[in-house]
């Protein structure tokens, strides 16, 4: 691969704004250039009036997920092709474990499932679904390979979920091998009451999942696996943060020196229980946590919490389902027609996320431009140890690069994505702005509306520890 040049544009990293000009050689960035240089290069980009980014990096992926009887609708192929079309140059997805399984083949399972597919560079968290001795000692292994975070469910007992005590014994392996616990925490033993006692009543539509999976629990939850971690000293990743209660917990947290950190999604900023209403057409809104009810102000909360760096990275959690039926893998959504608690859990969203949260932030005047930067690419990859070869434009990082046009449109919908997905949880929304360029490791993967990679440009990417750790 020869040199390349980003002539012209605005670098924006998480601390600076600078005209510069950027040449990469090799994959790598290896120099910042002031406007007057007589560097030649192969290949030159013309950034003039653009923004010059790190790639977006989204650490919650759900490619190929076995879930509620089906799989999520994207492969690592399909999956990571739309996330580069919308920005992101790398992802952490999760590699499963489930019960009476060894982690180290789901790991290996997981590999097998991306390697050569990849449009992007990619890593793996570990949803450790078992905890036992095996487990425990290949928590060390998965450490070594590169997988530094494992995933624990507080929700969905009898699939995913872990008992308090499995947490704990994770947790102090954890803390022990310097590995991160991410956590979904939703009070799953309760939750499963309240769906247990609306279905009897009658109440099957989408909008009940919503009603059921209540926001305090979400708060209970925060709360019991922030004082779990805490007796052990491990670092707590709170995954998809949707409710102003749990927010206050992870606050409580931080401002008491603790190593606990909080990612929430577009989805909770931008959409709401309004959206699970309109019969069996809500399903395309059901996740969990669920979109919450507007009118008690999580959005404005979280919004708050993404200022003042409460919380402190917005991730995706990708996990499409169908609503007619996917060409490999079947009947999805409708696997819930007549009981909520059998629609698929989840979303399409990888490839709307840095547009969406530039608009949102940066357009709507909430978040600054560098904060943007911050929130979407630079923290994400401190907080799963891949700074700073991922997550910002310095000499020496990967030309992991998007040339942002901020003056330029984007329109959602299902026609003109690329996940494969049969419909957009966005359509029709107008955003301002508009990713232009995207180069992952110094090739150029899109430009001028056409996707010039292929499967197998992205690499796996073994992660270090967190670097936010005190
Ligand atoms: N939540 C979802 O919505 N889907 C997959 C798993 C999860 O935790
Ligand atoms: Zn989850
Ligand atoms: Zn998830």
């Amino acid at each position: 691969m020869g040199k390349t040049l980003i002539k012209g544009g605005t670098v924006v990293t998480a601390t600076e704004i600078m005209e510069a000009d950027v040449l990469i050689d090799d994959g790598k960035v290896v120099a910042l250039l002031g406007r007057e240089h007589s560097v030649d290069a192969d290949e030159q980009i013309d950034a003039t009036g653009k923004y010059v980014m790190p790639g977006g990096i989204d650490v919650h992926t759900h490619m190929e997920l076995p879930f509620g009887g089906t799989f999520a609708a994207d492969t690592f192929e399909t999956g990571t092709r739309a996330a580069a079309w919308g920005g992101t140059t790398a992802i952490v997805d999760f590699a499963v474990q489930t019960k009476g399984e060894s982690a180290m083949d789901g790991f290996e399972a997981w590999m097998g499932k991306a390697e050569g597919n990849c449009a992007i560079d990619y890593g793996f968290h570990m949803i450790t679904g078992d905890i036992n001795e095996q487990t425990l000692k290949e928590m060390q292994m998965l450490v070594d390979e590169g997988v530094t975070s494992f995933k624990m469910f507080m929700a969905y007992p009898g699939v995913f979920y872990s008992d308090d005590g499995d947490i704990l014994r994770a947790m102090q392996k954890g803390a022990e091998i310097g590995a991160t616990i991410c956590m979904h925490a939703e009070n799953g033993i309760a939750i499963d009451v309240l769906v247990e006692q609306a279905l009897q009543r009658g109440e099957t539509d989408p909008i009940y999942h919503g009603i059921v999976r209540k926001s305090v629990l979400e708060g209970e939850a925060t709360h019991r696996a922030i004082k779990l971690a805490e007796l052990t000293g491990v670092p707590l990743y709170i995954v998809h943060l949707s409710a102003r209660e749990a927010l206050d917990a992870v606050i409580q947290a931080r401002d008491e020196g603790k190593n606990v950190f909080a990612e929430t999604c577009p989805q909770y900023l931008f959409l709401s229980l309004d959206n699970l209403g309109n019969g069996f057409d809500g399903a395309k809104y059901v996740c969990s946590p669920p979109l919450r009810d507007e009118s008690e102000g999580h959005q404005q909360r979280l919004w708050q919490g993404l200022q003042t760096n409460d919380l402190q990275v917005v991730s995706t959690d990708h996990c499409p389902f169908c609503m007619g039926d996917h060409p490999q893998f079947g009947t999805q959504k409708q696997l819930g027609r007549d009981d909520f608690s059998k629609i698929p859990n989840g979303m399409p969203g990888v490839e709307n996320r840095f547009g969406l949260i530039y608009n949102g932030g940066v357009a709507e005047g909430r978040i600054s431009l560098n904060r943007f930067v911050e929130i979407i690419a630079t923290t994400p990859a401190r907080m799963f140890g891949m700074y700073p070869r991922k997550g910002t434009i310095a000499i020496g990082s990967d030309a992991d690069i998007v040339v942002f046009d901020p003056n330029g449109r984007t329109t959602i919908s299902v026609d003109t994505h690329h996940m494969a997905v049969d419909y957009s949880a966005y359509e029709g929304w107008e955003l301002q702005g508009k990713v232009e360029t995207v180069l992952s490791k110094g090739k150029t993967i899109v430009a001028n509306d056409e996707y010039l990679g292929s499967p197998g440009d992205g690499a796996y990417l073994r992660r270090g520890e967190n670097q936010y750790k005190i």
